[in-house]
């Protein structure tokens, strides 16, 4: 980690923390809920690393207040949570489930009592199980049903959510839960996942039209992105990394943004009907951009079913994820955006980035994480020399405020800020929150002007 101080980020710039519902929050039959994909995955045996489930998680449901005490102390200006679709429609249509609805409307107004902008994601992977057993997202009609859960949220929280966030990393969503299995639904479809690419992107312009009757917005989605790294210079390999880069950051990106669905994939045309890419295309007022890692991707073995291979980047290291820590990545995507989409882009917010590491209370309590701050610090200046190149970035959330259920790999990888014990669900700031709030948020900080004043020691 250099010494030079890090640099100061544009006034007005937002600092986050992100999570999602069924990480965190626990409460799995609570107030109506009903069971989604990820209830159903997590309880079939064999799936998640450890056995573990999400029905109790970080007890967020509990929590929700010792949560919310721990962002204001953290200074952060912005929390970006999810809002589980099977509270608000346990069956996945119909009217709303206002008892699901009360806990985001308490949460929604203690944000604002601690001076926290609420920023809403509207589907982070929480599929209501009945409208997966009429096919999820590989049926036309889940778009449908998304626009009109999109309008239940916005109808009660509408006047206080500053950002919307339609879809959580639709590409991930489609490739582990569709392709390969590894998320729920647990689909092996490879190539023929193409659909819930499809209807994801179409719920999401039919959310956006909800969002838009309902609220003033401002209305984004959050995409995962990862600059493609070829293994070699041959033609092979160069055409295997821009297979990949179409799969993984254009599949999505260029339709959004009125480009239509780009041709290297071979997409089945009788999927789009009718204005499906206008509806898409609804202008954004924001990206959302999740980074964790780049991808290195070489040609395929003879006879293999996709166009490329994934392969290890060599030269870098290594989060407890096993993912290469690559700051310069983020740097190259986000001006590889603006070069590749101009005018087309709106202003982008990172809504994710951060890193597991193995942290352990120490015979004290304290947890000691400096890898985890080294990586945001590294991290942090890569976006600086971003926004120095001339992208527009006007936010940052850091992946995420608490150790939390980390889908496949259950309680085994820790992202948080703050360290949970997943027995006591004891909640202890890290030194990555203490560093955060006095080193990044305090300078740039903008809560309202103020600055973050909790004491350097609190961790
Ligand atoms: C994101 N990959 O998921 C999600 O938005 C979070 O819910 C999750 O906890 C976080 O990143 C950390 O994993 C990803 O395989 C899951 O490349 C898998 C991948 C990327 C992101």
């Amino acid at each position: 980690m250099t010494t030079e101080p890090l640099p100061e980020f544009p006034a007005g710039f937002r600092w986050g923390v992100s999570t999602s519902a069924y990480q965190i929050e626990g409460g799995a039959t609570a107030a109506g809920r009903g069971p989604s994909i990820w209830d159903t995955f997590a309880h079939t045996p064999g799936l998640i690393a450890d056995g573990s489930t999400g029905d109790v998680a970080c007890d967020h449901w509990h929590r929700h207040a010792e949560d919310v005490a721990l962002m204001a102390g953290l200074g952060v200006s912005a929390y970006r949570f999810s809002v589980a679709w099977p509270r608000v429609q346990p069956g996945g249509s119909g009217p709303a489930n206002a008892a699901g609805l009360d806990f985001y409307d308490r949460l929604v107004d203690d944000l604002a009592a601690a001076g926290i902008d609420p920023v809403a994601t509207l589907y982070h992977w929480d599929l209501p199980q009945p409208l997966q057993d009429a096919g999820g997202w590989l049926h036309r009609d889940t778009a449908a049903r998304f626009a009109e859960y999109a309008d239940l949220v916005a109808a009660r929280l509408g006047d206080r959510v500053k950002l919307w966030i339609t879809l959580n990393e639709p590409f991930i969503h489609m490739s582990l839960g569709y392709g390969t299995g590894e998320h729920a639904p647990g689909r092996t479809l490879l190539f023929d996942a193409f659909p819930a690419a499809h209807h994801q992107l179409l719920g999401h312009g039919l959310a956006v039209a909800a969002l838009r009757a309902r609220t003033a917005g401002p209305v984004a989605i959050a995409n995962n992105y990862s600059p493609v790294r070829p293994a070699g210079d041959t033609d092979a390999d160069l055409a295997a990394a821009a297979a990949y880069d179409a799969l993984h950051n254009r599949l999505f990106t260029d339709p959004l943004l009125g480009l239509g669905y780009p041709d290297l994939l071979g997409l089945d045309p009788g999927l789009v009907r009718g204005d499906d890419l206008a509806v898409i295309a609804a202008p954004l007022d924001v990206l959302g951009v999740n980074y964790y890692n780049p991808s290195g991707v070489r040609a395929p073995e003879p006879g293999s079913p996709l166009p490329f291979e994934l392969v290890e980047l060599a030269g870098y290291p290594r989060t407890a994820f096993g993912w290469p820590v690559a700051p310069d990545g983020l740097r190259e995507l986000l001006t590889g955006l603006r070069d590749r989409y101009g005018d087309r882009l709106p202003p982008i917010q990172v809504t994710e980035n951060g890193c597991a590491y193995d942290d352990v209370p120490d015979a004290e309590g304290r947890v000691h994480d400096p890898d985890r701050i080294a990586y945001l610090d590294a991290h942090l200046r890569a976006l600086r020399a971003a926004i120095d190149d001339g992208v527009d970035v006007t936010g940052y959330f850091v992946w995420s405020l608490l150790d939390n259920w980390e889908w496949a790999e259950g309680f085994t990888k820790r992202f948080g800020l703050v360290h949970v014990d997943f027995g006591t669900g004891a909640r202890t700031p890290k030194s990555s929150y203490a560093w955060l709030r006095d080193t990044a948020i305090r300078p740039g900080g903008t809560r309202d002007g103020r600055t973050a004043t909790a004491p350097a020691d609190a961790a």
